[in-house]
């Protein structure tokens, strides 16, 4: 097979789009991919400060190096943030990982500790604090980046969701019925009282094409799981959606096109609760409850840690 480009001999082949690449016309095919996501969605304006989150894993590894090449002609500038989640051996490797690529890249990052905070992850499966140790990971991470970013006077926050992140969020939606969290699901959340807007570069680009680009590039990333992931269920949907796009490949960008243009805006009009935020009474970051979840969960591990 030979590359669409230069009719080299090709070593990418997707079958979604029916196109084949050699090595540099697939990361320039990347590349623009997310370029042409970033323009459709209005996800980064001109002058924009753009906090890059780095957990060391692949996607957001290649968020990083595709931004980094972008903010070259895009004129805007990006910040890289790891936060070491303090679940031992992973988080070391983690953070090292980031690092590494952050001095390959001269970037400006900052890394951040958990623990500084009041609390780790390990803590949190260590004193058995009530919820799902993914949920309040995923919490805690939102709070340190929202915070980390406000600090930093960013106005935006880029994640590395990709599009099968993206299509399992939304199928999770549908079979549960979680219609207001999907009122507020979309490639760029605005800033609203005390968040700073959130954008998710990798939206259109699918998970396998970010491991291609991290291995045409040489970056090294975290191979090694994290030791508290079940993704049994988050699993369970991208396997059925992956069924879905072997039988009809495209099938995913389909799913996608129909959720932006058709069903999105139904369920914002239908859903949306304005999104007016408390202020915690704690912290003062913004919250639904009167003390925020984060606040919660670090007076819990502070209550066991003194028994
Ligand atoms: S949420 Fe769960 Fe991840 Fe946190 S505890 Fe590990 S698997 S790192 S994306
Ligand atoms: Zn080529
Ligand atoms: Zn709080």
């Amino acid at each position: 097979m030979k590359c669409r480009v230069c009719k080299a001999k090709a070593n990418v082949y997707l079958r979604y789009a029916n196109m084949a690449f050699c090595k540099e016309h697939f990361i320039e095919f990347f590349e623009r991919r997310v370029r042409r996501a970033i323009e459709r969605f209005k996800m980064i304006e001109k002058g924009d400060k753009v906090v890059v989150a780095v957990s060391g894993g692949k996607d957001s590894l290649a968020l990083l190096y595709v931004l980094n090449e972008l903010s070259k002609t895009m004129d805007f500038e990006i910040l890289a943030v790891t936060i070491d989640l303090g679940m031992g051996e992973y988080s070391k490797l983690s953070v090292e990982i980031a690092e590494k690529n952050y001095k390959r890249l001269g970037v400006d990052y900052r890394i951040v500790e958990l623990e500084d905070y009041g609390f780790t992850i390990d803590d949190v499966a260590k004193y058995r604090i009530s919820g799902r140790i993914c949920g309040i990971c995923g919490t805690a991470k939102r709070y340190i980046l929202n915070k980390v970013a406000k600090e930093e006077g960013a106005s935006k926050l880029a994640t590395g969701h990709n599009l099968d992140d993206f299509l399992q969020v939304v199928l999770q939606g549908y079979l549960y019925g979680n219609l207001e969290d999907l009122a507020r699901y979309y490639p760029i959340t605005p800033s609203l009282s005390g968040l700073v807007a959130r954008i998710k570069p990798l939206v259109t680009t699918p998970e396998k094409d970010s491991l291609i680009y991290t291995i045409a590039k040489g970056i090294e990333y975290v191979v090694m799981e994290c030791p508290y992931s079940l993704r049994a269920s988050s699993r369970d949907l991208k396997n059925a959606i992956f069924y879905l796009e072997e039988r009809r490949p495209g099938t995913r960008f389909s799913m996608f096109n129909t959720y932006v243009k058709m069903i999105y805006p139904l369920i914002r009009e239908a859903y949306f609760k304005g999104g007016v935020l408390k202020k915690c009474k704690e912290c003062g970051e913004p919250t639904n409850a009167d003390v925020c979840l984060f606040c919660r969960v670090k007076s819990s591990v502070s209550a066991k840690r003194s028994a």
